[in-house]
């Protein structure tokens, strides 16, 4: 089998036994782990002298740099995180764009071509993750790279209306033509990528699903992100560590909970949802003093000025609704502003009464699936999940709620707390069987099952 090379903007290398890795770390590492492989990334340095690193695991290398602070400040505060990611989640209005960090974006996919290939052997097949790094397969191509070359994005792909308020949305589109396979989240997402390409690139959508534009030819194909449904659910029944004393009266009876847990990003709806929280606290006020509502929101790109400013939101939000509701014996919310180890997180799911995940806009979103699989069988909680998460094409069982409905999440909340125990165990079941059916390794063997059947090895020069 040809050896598999996986690029990511981060890369962070496992060890064995270390149980705070994600499910998609994990996922990746597997597949390279079958094949051999290198891991290349950004190691999550800045320094004055970027310097690159090589550690070999087992038969997995990992091959990290720094970036120098330009490079830091351009390529990933800059156009990848203030421009393209509130862009591509639908936020133009958060979004800014500056020519020199677009340059800058444009650099750092070519540096990092650069650096790989001196590693690369001919029959290699490289997989690069997300939006950071859509112009990589073009800078890889200049550079006479022939590899197969897979790209994944974990975000959704807008539609062409708003992908366009990005000034240089056409040279941006069209260094996205030089992967081989190009893979989204949802179908709506794979729809939109091909609206642009017969609307605004005047490519071409062959009936069998091949693609054309700029004198390339691609596919494009849905693969939607899975968990380890089981392995997750025997993490949660074996979970023996701190139990929350949140959810507890003096008396030590349980209350019921609620839990989300995301970065925080505006993406998520953070806000909308604690403000969902206090309607459904008003009216519905028998629920007062019976329920508590865990968030959980570790910090994230601290250095983004509208990351800042959700952060301060947020913390008015919650400081008003503990200020306004809470009594002696009764906290109604707890917002965690820091991250938990893993073994936790499933072990608070498998507690938590509802799984309340409502982002504005979201890729997949993982925290649903796994929320979900860590329930207790002959006991599940109640997802209630937004439609504007992939997820929600395959966990159509969950409660499905529009963010932007602060009183009709409020509804879906009383819902949930009052479901009868056939109707959850019903709704768990269907969406056990989904995540069962599109799970992590599916994921990843129908990618590269794709890739790997994807036409010849190709010599072309991207043109700028
Ligand atoms: C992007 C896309 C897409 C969160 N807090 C803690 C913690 N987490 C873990 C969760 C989950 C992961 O991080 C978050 O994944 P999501 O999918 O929810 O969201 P993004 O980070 O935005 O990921 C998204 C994903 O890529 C994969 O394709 O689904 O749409 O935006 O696994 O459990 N883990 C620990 N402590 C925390 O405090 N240990």
């Amino acid at each position: 089998m040809s050896r598999l090379v996986v690029v990511s903007n981060r890369v962070a290398p496992i060890r064995q036994g270390k149980a705070t890795a994600g499910g998609l770390a994990v996922g990746l590492h597997d597949a390279l782990r079958q094949s051999g492989g290198i891991w290349f990334g950004w190691n999550g340095e800045v320094s004055k002298r970027p310097e690159t690193a090589c550690e070999t695991i087992g038969n997995i290398t990992y091959v990290t740099l720094d970036l120098s602070k330009p490079d830091y400040d351009q390529y990933y505060r800059g156009f990848s995180n203030a421009t393209l990611w509130p862009v591509f989640h639908y936020r133009i209005d958060l979004a800014r764009y500056c020519r020199k960090e677009y340059e800058g974006y444009r650099r750092v996919n070519a540096m990092l071509a650069e650096k790989l290939k001196p590693l690369l052997r001919p029959d290699d097949i490289l997989w690069v993750h997300d939006y950071h790094l859509i112009p990589f397969a073009a800078a890889c191509r200049q550079l006479g790279i022939g590899n197969r070359i897979g790209f994944f994005l974990h975000i959704p792909f807008p539609a062409p209306e708003v992908l366009t308020a990005i000034p240089p949305h056409e040279d941006l589109f069209r260094s996205f033509c030089y992967y081989d396979l190009i893979g989204f989240q949802t179908e709506t997402d794979r729809l939109a990528f091909q609206d642009y390409i017969s609307r605004e690139a005047g490519g071409r959508v062959e009936a069998d699903g091949n693609l054309s534009a700029y004198g390339q030819s691609f596919c494009a194909g849905v693969y939607p992100i899975g968990v380890m449904p089981d392995e997750i659910r025997r993490q949660a029944e074996s979970y023996r560590g701190r139990r929350p004393i949140i959810g507890l009266t003096t008396e030590g009876r349980r209350r019921k909970t609620l839990i989300s847990v995301d970065r925080l990003d505006y993406s998520k709806g953070l806000v909308e949802r604690f403000q969902a929280y206090e309607r459904f606290l008003e009216h519905f006020p028998e629920h007062r003093h019976n329920v508590e509502f865990i968030q959980i929101a570790p910090t994230s790109r601290s250095d983004v000025k509208t990351y800042q400013a959700i952060r301060k939101q947020l913390e008015t939000v919650a400081g008003h609704v503990n200020g306004r509701l809470s009594d002696l014996d009764w906290t109604p919310l707890h917002y965690l502003n820091k991250s938990l180890d893993r073994r936790t997180l499933i072990g608070l799911f498998r507690t938590a009464n509802v799984g309340l995940v409502t982002p504005l806009r979201d890729g997949m979103n993982l925290v649903a699936k796994e929320y979900v699989a860590a329930q207790n069988p002959a006991d599940p909680g109640v997802l209630v999940l937004s439609r504007f998460a992939g997820a929600a094409r395959e966990l159509s069982a969950a409660l499905i709620v529009n963010p932007y409905d602060c009183l009709g999440m409020a509804e879906a909340l009383d819902r949930a707390l009052r479901m009868p125990l056939e109707e959850r165990k019903e709704r768990y079941e269907d969406m056990m069987q989904a995540l069962r059916a599109a799970d992590l390794n599916a994921w990843r063997d129908t990618f590269l099952r794709d890739l790997r059947s994807f036409g010849r090895h190709r010599v072309v020069t991207a043109r700028r």
